[in-house]
C-alpha cells in the first residue's frame, strides 16, 4: 500500500479541510441523476453503492483502512462501515462548516479532487458520496475519529441538523447508511449477488483488505443470514485462478507481475487454459474497463512480441508453414491487469476506455521485462504455450478455410437473407425486432401470429453449437449460427480485421430469443446466449439482447382467458375468477411449449409489446460473466435456468 501511495505522489501530512474544492450544487444531481451515475435503473442504483465503497477503498489503497463491511439492512437500505481515518469533522476555513457536512452535501468535494491527491475519478466513478446523499431520501452517517464519535443525517441531501458530537470511541472509520430515493430510481431493491460480486472482485484486486456482505433481508433454513467474507493474500494470482476455476489449466501457476514504472504500478496475472477463449480483464483504479485502452494495448503488445521472439529464438515454429497473429497469443489465456493511474482519462461510449498514453508503455515494460525472465526460467513452461499459439494459429488457418468455403456456397435467398428468415416490412432498424425461435413448429405459429410490420422471425432447427467448446473454425461451418449472423446483418470473423462487428448494419435493434419455458429451452436459450457473448458481445452490451417470457399457465373460466408467470399469479387470478367461492367451472392449462400455443395466444402473451415481459440482458460483472459461462456450457451440468434467472432482469422496456 504504501509504494501506491508513494507512486501517487500522497503526502502524510494530515488532511487540511480548507483544501476541499467546492464545485456545483446537489440539486443538478437529482435533475439529472443520469449524468452522474449513467441511468436510474438497477444499474444506477448499483452504482450508488459502488461510490460509497470507493471511498473506503481509497483509505485501504493509501493504507488506512483493512475492513470493509456491508449489510443489506432488513428495511432494504444500505450500510457500509469502513476501519479508516474517518471523515474529517474540523470546521472548513472557507465553507465555515464541518468538514464531513462539506464532504455529504457537496458535489466534488470529497477531499480528492485536488491534484495532490489521489482520486477514483473517472467515468461514472469519482462523483462522491454526496452525489450519493442526493438520491436517497435518507443518509446517515457515523464518524470515529479523535477518540469522538459524530454523526449527521440528511434527507435527499439537505442536513436535518448540525454534525453532531455523540460520544467517545477508541476506534476509527467512517460508517454510511443510506436509503435511495424510489421517487428517482425505478427499482430500489439491490442484488445481492451483484453486489458481493463487487465485493469479491475488488478483494482479489486490493490484496490484503478484508470485505464482507451480509444480507439481514431474510433467513436461510438454518436461521441464518446470508454472509460472505472476502480476503486475498495473493490478489490478481488468485483472481485468475477463481476465473479459471471450470477450465483445465495448462500450466502449474499463474505467471505473475507487480511492477512500478514512471509513477504507475502495474500488476498483471495470467494463465493459459486448453479453451479457445481469450478473456483478459483489464482495470483501472479498481475499475473494470470494459472497453480497454492503453493498458491493455501495452499488455498485448508486449505480451505478442516478448512470446514470439522467444518462440522464434527457440526454433519451435520452424514446422509452420504459415504466419502468426496477435490473437493466437491469445487464444485460451486468462488475464488480469490491474493499473493504478492519478489523472486517468476515460473515453469510450460506456467511458471505459483508458486513454492515458503514458501508460501503455509502463505496462509494456513491466510485462515484456517479468515475461521474457519467466520465459528464461521455465523452459517446460515455455514450451507449453508456444505449443498453445501453434495449436491456435493452426485453427485459425482452417477456420479461414471453412469460411472462404462458406462464403462460395450459396446459402442465401436472392434477397441476401436467409431463406429461413421471414422478415418484417419497416426498414428502419430502430423499430425492428427479430425473434429467434426454437423449433419449425414454433417458429411457423409465431410467423403466423406476429406484426409482421416491424417483427421478423428466425425459426432455428434444434440445438445450436456449443461455442464454449468448439473449435473456432466450427463456429463457420455451424448453419444455425451463419444464418444468425447473415439475418442480423452482421458479418462473420474471427481474425483481427474481421473482428469487430459493424453494428451500423445492424437489422433489428431487438433481438429475442424465444424458447420453451423448460430445461431443454433454457438450455436452447443458453447457448444462443453463450454465442452472443463470445462472438457479438456488442449486442449484448449494447442492450439489443432480450429473452421472451411466454406464460406457464392458461386459466379460463366460461369465455374468459387469463394468463399466469408463476405460481403466485396463477394463485392470485383463480382466487379472482372464483370470487372467493367455489373454484368450479375453471379449467386450467399448464403450458409445457410454445407449441401448446396457437398463434393468437403466442401473440397476446409473447410477442405483444403491450402485454409481454421481455427481459433484457445485462452483463453486470464482465469477469464474473466469463466464469459463468465457462462454467454453463463446460463439462458440469449446469442450473441453467437459476443462470437465466438471475443474469436475465425484467425490463419493462415497452411499457
Ligand atoms: C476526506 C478526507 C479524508 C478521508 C475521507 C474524506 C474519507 C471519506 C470516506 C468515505 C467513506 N469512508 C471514508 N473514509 C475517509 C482524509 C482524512 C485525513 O487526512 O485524516
Amino acid at each position: 500500500m504504501s509504494e501506491v501511495k508513494k507512486a501517487m505522489g500522497l503526502q502524510d501530512g494530515a488532511y487540511d479541510a480548507a483544501s476541499i474544492q467546492v464545485l456545483e450544487g446537489l440539486e443538478a444531481v437529482r435533475k439529472r441523476p443520469a449524468m452522474y451515475i449513467g441511468d436510474i435503473s438497477s444499474k444506477g442504483l448499483h452504482h450508488l453503492v459502488n461510490e460509497v465503497i470507493d471511498n473506503s477503498i481509497d483509505e485501504a489503497m493509501v493504507g488506512y483502512c483493512n475492513n470493509i463491511d456491508m449489510v443489506i439492512n432488513e428495511d432494504g437500505s444500505i450500510t457500509i462501515t469502513d476501519d479508516g481515518r474517518g471523515i474529517p469533522t474540523d470546521i472548513h476555513k472557507k465553507e465555515g462548516r464541518s468538514a464531513l457536512e462539506v464532504v455529504m452535501t457537496v458535489l466534488h468535494a470529497g477531499g480528492k479532487f485536488d491534484k495532490d491527491s489521489y482520486k477514483v475519478s473517472g467515468g461514472l466513478h469519482g462523483v462522491g458520496v454526496s452525489c450519493v446523499n442526493a438520491l436517497s431520501r435518507l443518509m446517515k452517517v457515523v464518524v470515529y475519529r479523535g477518540g469522538k464519535v459524530f454523526t449527521q443525517e440528511y434527507q435527499m441531501g439537505k442536513p436535518m441538523f448540525p454534525v453532531r458530537e455523540i460520544g467517545t470511541t477508541d476506534r476509527s472509520g467512517t460508517e454510511v447508511t443510506f436509503y435511495p430515493d424510489d421517487t428517482i430510481f425505478q427499482v430500489t431493491t439491490f442484488s445481492y449477488d451483484i453486489l458481493s460480486g463487487r465485493l469479491r472482485e475488488l478483494a482479489f484486486l486490493n490484496k490484503g483488505v478484508r470485505l464482507s456482505i451480509t444480507d439481514m433481508r431474510e433467513k436461510d433454513e438454518n436461521g441464518e443470514y446470508l454472509r460472505e467474507d472476502f480476503f486475498s493474500s495473493e490478489g490478481l494470482k488468485e483472481f485468475v485462478t477463481y476465473l479459471d476455476v471450470n477450465r483445465e489449466k495448462l500450466i502449474d501457476e499463474p505467471i505473475c507481475m507487480e511492477s512500478d514504472k514512471a509513477g504507475i504500478p502495474v500488476e498483471v496475472a495470467m494463465q493459459y487454459n486448453s479453451s479457445f477463449t481469450e478473456n483478459v480483464q483489464s482495470y483501472v483504479n479498481n475499475i473494470n474497463t470494459i472497453e480497454g485502452g492503453t493498458h491493455l494495448a501495452g499488455f498485448r503488445r508486449a505480451l505478442t512480441r516478448t512470446l514470439k521472439s522467444y518462440a522464434d529464438k527457440s526454433g519451435l515454429l520452424s514446422k509452420l508453414k504459415f504466419e502468426i497473429n496477435g490473437d493466437d497469443f491469445r487464444e485460451g489465456l486468462t488475464a488480469v491487469i490491474s493499473v493504478k493511474v492519478a489523472e486517468p482519462q476515460f473515453e469510450g461510449q460506456t467511458k471505459t476506455k483508458l486513454g492515458n498514453s503514458e501508460v501503455s508503455g509502463a505496462v509494456d515494460q513491466a510485462v515484456s521485462e517479468m515475461l521474457s525472465y519467466y520465459l528464461e526460467e521455465n523452459p517446460k513452461e515455455a514450451r507449453t504455450i508456444v505449443n498453445k499459439v501453434i495449436l491456435a494459429a493452426t485453427a485459425r488457418h482452417a477456420a479461414r478455410k471453412a469460411r472462404e468455403l462458406v462464403q462460395r456456397k450459396n446459402v442465401l435467398s436472392n434477397t441476401g437473407l436467409p431463406g429461413k428468415l421471414a422478415d418484417c416490412s419497416e426498414k428502419n432498424p430502430e423499430n425492428c425486432e427479430i425473434f429467434l425461435v426454437e423449433g419449425d413448429s414454433a417458429g411457423g405459429t409465431a410467423k403466423q401470429g406476429r406484426d409482421r410490420k416491424f417483427q421478423a422471425i428466425l425459426p432455428l432447427r434444434g440445438k445450436i453449437l456449443n461455442v464454449e467448446k468448439a473449435m473456432p473454425h466450427r463456429i463457420f461451418e455451424n448453419e444455425e449460427i451463419k444464418t444468425i449472423f447473415t439475418a442480423l446483418g452482421l458479418s462473420i470473423g474471427t481474425e483481427e480485421d474481421t473482428k469487430a462487428l459493424n453494428m451500423d448494419r445492424l437489422r433489428y435493434h431487438k433481438v429475442i430469443i424465444m424458447t420453451d419455458a423448460d430445461v431443454d429451452g433454457s438450455h436452447i436459450a443458453t447457448l444462443i446466449l453463450t454465442f452472443f457473448f463470445r462472438y457479438m458481445k456488442e449486442m449484448i452490451e449494447l442492450g439489443h439482447i432480450y429473452i421472451a417470457t411466454p406464460p406457464f399457465y392458461l386459466i379460463r373460466k366460461g369465455k374468459e382467458e387469463r394468463y399466469a408467470w408463476n405460481d403466485e399469479e396463477r394463485k392470485q387470478i383463480v382466487a379472482e375468477l372464483s370470487g372467493g367461492g367455489k373454484e368450479t367451472g375453471i379449467s386450467m392449462q399448464r403450458y409445457k411449449g410454445l407449441g401448446e400455443m396457437n398463434a393468437e395466444q403466442l401473440w397476446e402473451t409473447t410477442m405483444n409489446p403491450e402485454h409481454r415481459k421481455l427481459r433484457q440482458v445485462d452483463i453486470e460483472n464482465a469477469a464474473e460473466a466469463d466464469r459463468t459461462f465457462s462454467m454453463l456450457m463446460g463439462d458440469e451440468v449446469p442450473p441453467r435456468r437459476a443462470f437465466i434467472e438471475k443474469n436475465a432482469k425484467y425490463a419493462n422496456i415497452d411499457a
